[in-house]
């Protein structure tokens, strides 16, 4: 990409690159918008409020021509490449010049050579439409880049951004899953930058793999555009990206109790037993999620009426019991004239067609499908309006499925018409955004016909998703390499600005073994999401499924989980202002403490629990690493030093670690949040002095939008707590107790 500079007029920079204009742009005093004009005709998803340009200062130096915010700058240099650099212009990161390596293409006899004993041959990556490098220093580290599977740090890897549903045991060799978000961070030996690539066309993140000096960004369609933040850790980028596509929203308190769910609950009976059996075991939760079954016939928006006498009913006992239901819904509607969705959306002709304008038929549950077209703001209003039928029988949140979307006769071709706003476009152009256009859909449809703030879980989705939706991470397996995937996959997701995500506690696919099950409990209950789900014809996998012994180990880890709720739901309530998730690597905190660049099997709740679970089968003690400063054993009170220790850790023990100095707030433990009356906190004391600052609201609706919240800034010192309400709007706690753990 060779620039030639073009016109200045103060705030944007034109360059000129062959025939096309690319512009730069200072959106903040630390982040850049650097496209091409051709952009302009992809309108973003993920960026629903354009920010505001700010100025910049042109000046010349021996680098070349630069374009400062007076913090960062834009230097196009004599060769026509640029940098980017800091306040002292010095280099963050610069284009890279070098000759780049594609991959080689493989001839015709050696793919068939391949294939005849069933080796997998990837295809050659089409020619890319849009293509950059960066320079990468020796140390570097990459994170972000939502749900990829693998570990931590991304270099060293390559990654495809196109939604894919592939339920095969998902390993660090896969390239893509469910999910495209394009953003990435990198973490320098000193501060940190991140880059948001907005095209939501098929795109390649080569990140060190054919050149350990170099990372690549490729995509086989739109223009070159994208973000440029530049921060002193990973914190300060984190947020600006958040400030761009948007936060994860503050959930209903009961959203971060404990669902229970399974592909396989057909029978009105089979759910209220799981109800009773929850009750019967002394098992907190707070959901049950219904699977296609309640379905009649796999048509959306139905229930089955044979196998549920009275789904209202049902529903109200549930409820009753302090559990609330959640439905599926997939994209896919069925082809069945007579059915109401069907006939409305073709009669206003709001499904996608082929290139000759008929409605396009795949194949999904329900057999011949048809696929709204959620690009269209009508037909999001109309799908959205379509919820009514769940809450009028009493459903508390919705969850979405095949929503890349799937199809069982092969993928829908390039060429289907899926609108792009109110523009005819592509399936090749729209992809990658139909998760996040159907997880808007149900949002705001959820919104408008509930007071309450929606709950909305979704498969799919692109960069800004996290406004809208909680994620999980779609079809794991009960193996142990995926427990071990949860936690950088979590962490990942987190980086890119999903606060709200979760694994299927236990393996989807494949048996759980009892081992595995608890110590997936253990990482399950310092997940944002909370769900055990497993799939038809696959070990049952309820906590009471194994023997008396895993059933108390999922217990205590279940009611630990609804101790610390006030401490989820504070982190979630911070998330809002700085876009941190509640669940994150411990580089996130200690971004310069070398030895945490890559830690796979340890994470961090808030800034002040260190959770080191065992994700290996047949261990009995972990080797964990405690970062600067003084931790006190959550079990022991025994006090640890920075540095590494190894702790005891048998079946039913999770290492954790609270940072001395802390108060960590708890409810006293409840079987439902919905039950729950608020009207005691624990604040537990670690070390001689702590600061915390805590927020209370009704938990549901957005009533705290009206200032109708508590926040407490507790101090401790000397042996006393110093209650200060910052803000007073809600009925306040009427019991604050105590406990000094020493
Ligand atoms: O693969 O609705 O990821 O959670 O249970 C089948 C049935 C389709 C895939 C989801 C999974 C869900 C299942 N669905």
């Amino acid at each position: 990409m060779t620039l030639k500079h073009q016109a200045f007029n103060g705030k944007i920079l034109e360059l000129k690159r062959n025939d096309e204009i690319i512009k730069v742009e200072a959106i903040s005093s630390t982040a850049l918008h650097i496209y091409s004009e051709k952009a302009e005709n992809f309108p973003s998803y993920a960026v629903e409020v354009q920010p505001e340009i700010i100025d910049l200062t042109e000046s010349e130096d021996k680098q070349g021509r630069l374009y400062h915010t007076g913090q960062i700058g834009f230097c196009l240099r004599e060769d026509g490449s640029f940098v980017l650099m800091d306040a002292g212009n010095q280099v963050i990161c610069a284009q890279y010049t070098g000759a780049r390596k594609h991959k080689d293409a493989l001839s015709d006899d050696f793919f068939k050579l391949l294939a005849s004993e069933g080796h997998a041959t990837e295809a050659e990556a089409k020619k890319a439409e849009v293509e950059i490098a960066f320079a990468l220093e020796e140390n570097d580290c990459i994170y972000g880049l939502g749900d990829k599977t693998g570990f931590l740090n991304k270099r060293g890897y390559e990654y495809e951004m196109w939604n894919t549903d592939d339920p095969s045991p998902q390993m660090d060799n896969f390239k893509a899953l469910y999910k495209s978000i394009p953003f990435m961070m990198v973490l320098k030996e000193n501060m940190a930058y991140g880059l948001f690539f907005d095209n939501h066309y098929k795109s390649y993140f080569d990140l060190g793999k054919r050149q350990a000096d170099c990372f690549a960004y490729e995509a086989e369609g739109g223009a070159l555009d994208f973000y440029f933040f530049a921060g002193q850790d990973l914190k300060e980028v984190l947020k600006q990206y958040t400030d761009l596509t948007g936060k994860t929203p503050l959930p209903q308190l009961w959203t971060l109790g404990y669902h229970q769910s399974r592909w396989g609950y057909r029978l009105e009976s089979e759910i209220r037993e799981i109800a009773e059996n929850m009750r019967k075991h002394d098992l907190p939760c707070d959901a049950i999620h219904l699977d296609i079954d309640y379905m009649e016939g796999y048509r959306v928006f139905t229930w089955n009426e044979k196998r549920y006498q009275d789904p209202e009913k049902t529903l109200k006992d549930l409820k009753e019991m302090g559990i609330k239901a959640i439905t599926i819904i997939d994209p896919g509607v069925k082809v069945d004239a007579g059915y109401q969705v069907y006939d409305e959306g073709l009669a206003k002709g709001y499904f996608a067609t082929d290139k000759n304008n008929l409605t396009y038929v795949n194949q999904v549950w329900p057999g011949d499908s048809v696929y709204p077209d959620f690009g269209r703001r009508q037909v999001r209003q109309w799908w959205g309006d379509q919820h009514q039928f769940l809450l009028n029988k009493g459903v508390a949140g919705v969850w979405n499925d095949m929503n890349e979307p799937a199809s069982f006769q092969g993928p829908l071709p390039d060429d289907v018409v899926f609108y792009d706003g109110e523009k005819p476009s592509t399936h090749k152009a729209m992809h990658n955004v139909y998760g996040h256009n159907m997880s808007k859909a149900t949002f705001e449809g959820l919104k408008k016909l509930s007071k309450e703030r929606p709950f909305v879980i979704t498969r799919a989705c692109y960069a800004g998703s996290q406004k809208y939706t909680t994620v999980w991470t779609g079809d794991n397996h009960s193996i142990w390499a995926h427990l071990q995937m949860a936690i950088p996959q979590l962490c990942n997701l987190g980086l890119s600005g999903f606060g709200f995500a979760g694994t299927d506690v236990g393996g989807f696919g494949s048996d759980a073994t009892p081992e595995l099950l608890a110590r997936w409990y253990q990482v399950g209950c310092f997940s944002p999401l909370f769900r055990n789900h497993s799939a038809l014809g696959t070990r049952d996998q309820e906590p009471w499924q194994f023997d008396q012994r895993t059933l108390d180990i999922a217990r205590k880890y279940m009611k630990l989980r609804y101790e610390l709720l006030p401490y989820i739901y504070d982190n979630f309530y911070q998330g809002m202002q700085s876009g941190l998730p509640v669940m994150r690597p411990l580089v996130l905190n200690y971004p310069f403490d070398q030895e945490v660049r890559e830690k796979n099997d340890q994470f961090m709740l808030g800034e002040n629990i260190l959770v080191a679970p065992v994700v290996e089968q047949g261990v009995s003690r972990k080797l964990v690493y405690l970062p600067e400063g003084e931790w006190i054993c959550y079990w022991s009170h025994k006090k640890y030093g920075a540095g590494y220790h190894i702790v005891p850790a048998p079946l039913d023990i999770c290492p954790i670690f609270i940072k001395s100095g802390s108060i960590l707030p708890k409810y006293p433990v409840r079987l439902s949040v919905d039950k729950h009356k608020d009207d005691c906190l624990i604040l537990e004391i670690y070390g001689d002095q702590a600061e915390y600052l805590h927020y209370q609201d009704n938990g549901c609706d957005y009533a705290y939008e009206k200032g109708e919240y508590n926040l407490y800034h507790f101090r401790y010192a000397e042996g006393k707590l110093i209650t200060e309400m910052k803000q007073q709007g809600y009925k306040k706690y009427q019991d604050i107790k105590i406990e000094v753990k020493r």
